[in-house]
């Protein structure tokens, strides 16, 4: 035994300086542990508030984002669901054994890790965005890993800080991404959007997608002026891992871990970091019992976690624009406040939440198809000491609580299959962008991207502009194209919409390219340009020759001479394929 201690200490001792703890999880072999035998998850009707504390009081956790008179899922010892019938709570079985369940979960997991695994590392250009990294889940050491990578790539865009330590004394680490100083736009003066993700450990979507944006940010900067433009005045701090410690309990000990890993007394660990924070801290849907899942802590900014984002937040001043507290799930784009039933913010705030809630939520559904429900937090359910309130109401920040996919009422809940990172992390990256332009640039602008126009066809091009941190005078709304070498002229521009706009591009030859622009005046009179510096472009391309198959156009494959045996072009049916016993092709 003694020697087998002693070769491991020096194991230990004789890393290189600069590695990292390896994750304790070997995805591929690690089997977590059965915690979650004999439980289930039961959806309970509640006709009394005293049904509500019955059923609170028996849970092991919440599982729907509230618990009030009528319905609401929990998760609870399976033996305890006739305790919740005797006392006149109705009880629905959703989940009848969580931990076959939570097994499944981690089978599509380790599928997806071994998919990553066996396949060759798809090239990642120039930049250090890794689309195949969002493949899976990733644990904690992982996405230190990665931001380190980011940090590297682009340290002219980039700097790394530890902003402070969790209660086990892990480093919580900040990224913030901004442009270089340029005449008059120090970056030090630009400012600050703030987004966080994993207040709540067992939300695993959500640093993936806080990871995902920051590296799409930094990734696009050279390529997409829209991105260039909003880098390069403000910065965005991120923090992708605000509970490093209960994310690490929850991928090693139990994966519906909510809370971070206080010691509360000798068996109750845990305080909720979502009701902890120093604005009308202790009221409705937060908790004194130290045992509950949304306990609230001893006092506002008891933990070291909340502690330090505060700070953080503190030290920008009024530089502080906008924050996003990313959660999961339910898909909910929730807006000040949230601590009591009924309370908005003053006006013009409350239309100018409204207004944004709205706008992320319809950008989401044109960009995706899926639908984020907008709506003041305490409409979903009142919930005191949260960070979004504390960050509107005590820091003075356009703050929104972002809850990602899936959507309420599935099975997936917390767990959704690995393949539910990405589409959330591109439609959420679309939405911060946004974001960030209304909260923080004078005027909003959102341009789709072009690419590319067919040649010597006039093009429409159907643009966004709002007001940002200043009011926009919607007449003033101008476009500017130039082609080739030429001079940039003004292009017309229509109203197609409440805050849409579509501009058409000139004609454009063949193989050359066309650069534009866009322009609006705000009711102080500044015209800003979008974006700022440079322009967008867009090469004009002819189509010879298009073919969608669906119908026999009447070419031929095969030179005379062609002696392939396969792989050789052919205009026919695809093989059909039956998913659950139903024939999908050929159609
Ligand atoms: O309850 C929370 O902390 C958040 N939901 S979650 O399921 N991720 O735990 C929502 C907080 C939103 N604020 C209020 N409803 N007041
Ligand atoms: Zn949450």
């Amino acid at each position: 035994m003694k020697r087998v201690s002693a070769v491991l200490v020096f194991i230990v001792a004789g890393l290189p300086h600069h590695a990292r703890a390896a994750d304790p999880v070997d995805i591929l072999t690690h089997t977590p542990p059965r915690v979650h035998e004999g439980q289930s998850v039961v959806r309970v009707t509640a006709q009394t508030p005293r049904h509500v504390q019955t059923a609170l009081a028996l849970a092991e956790s919440l599982w729907s984002e509230g618990a009030g008179v009528g319905a609401f899922d929990i998760q609870i010892h399976t033996d305890r669901i006739p305790v919740l019938l005797e006392a006149g709570l109705q009880a629905d079985v959703r989940i009848p054994d969580l931990q076959a369940h939570a097994d499944r979960a981690w089978a599509q997991v380790r599928a997806a890790e071994r998919m990553l695994r066996d396949r060759e590392p798809a090239p990642r250009g120039l930049g250090a965005h890794d689309e195949a990294w969002f493949e899976n889940y990733k644990q904690l050491a992982q996405i230190d890993n990665y931001v380190d990578t980011l940090h590297a790539a682009r340290p002219d865009l980039t700097t790394l800080e530890v902003i402070g330590q969790s209660l086990q004394n892990r480093p919580i680490r900040a990224i913030t991404i901004t442009g270089p100083d340029r005449p008059g736009n120090a970056a030090a003066d630009r400012p600050v959007v703030l987004w966080n993700g994993c207040l709540h450990a067992r939300e695993w979507v959500s640093p993936m997608t806080v990871t995902y944006i920051a590296s799409r940010l930094i990734d696009d900067y050279d390529a997409d002026p829209g991105v260039r433009d909003l880098v390069d005045h403000i910065r965005f701090v991120i923090v992708p891992m605000a509970n490093p410690d209960g994310y690490l309990y929850s991928w090693t000990n139990n994966r519906y871990w909510r809370k971070n890993r206080r010691q509360n007394n000798a068996s109750d660990f845990g305080v909720d970091l979502n009701r902890n924070w120093g604005f009308e801290w202790g009221g409705a849907g937060s908790s004194g019992n130290p045992s509950s899942d949304i306990y609230r802590g001893t006092d506002p900014f008891s933990e070291p976690e909340t502690q330090v984002l505060r700070d953080l937040a503190l030290s920008f001043g009024p530089d502080l624009a906008a924050h996003i507290d990313y959660h999961t799930f339910s898909q909910l784009i929730l807006y000040p406040f949230g601590y009591a039933d009924g309370v908005f913010a003053p006006e013009p705030d409350r239309t100018f939440f409204e207004n944004l809630s709205n706008d992320m939520s319809d950008l989401i559904l044109s960009y995706s198809g899926v639908f984020y429900d907008p709506m003041p937090s305490w409409q979903l359910y009142p919930a005191a000491g949260g960070a979004t309130d504390w960050f509107y109401g005590a820091a003075g920040a356009k703050s929104l609580t972002l809850e990602l996919r899936p959507a309420s009422g599935g099975l997936a809940a917390f767990d959704p299959p690995p393949g539910t990172i990405l589409p959330t992390a591109r439609e959420n990256y679309e939405a911060a962008r946004f974001f960030a332009a209304r909260t923080a640039r004078p005027i909003a602008f959102t341009v789709p991207p072009v690419g590319t126009v067919q040649a010597d066809e006039a093009t429409e091009v159907e643009f966004m502009v709002a007001a940002g941190l200043q009011d926009l005078d919607p007449t003033s709304v101008a476009a500017f194209a130039a082609v080739g070498q030429g001079a940039a002229e003004p292009i017309p521009v229509s109203p197609s919409g409440p805050g849409r706009y579509t501009a058409t591009l000139p004609p454009v030859p063949c193989g050359q390219s066309v650069s534009f622009f866009f322009s609006a005046t705000t009711l102080g009179g500044a015209t800003i340009d979008y974006p700022a510096d440079g322009a967008f472009t867009a090469d004009a391309v002819r189509t010879v020759f298009a073919d969608d198959f669906s119908t026999d156009q009447g070419w031929t494959v095969g030179a005379p001479d062609d002696d392939a045996t396969t792989g050789i072009w052919v205009r026919a049916n695809p093989v059909g394929t039956s998913v659950g016993g139903v024939q999908v092709q050929p159609q």
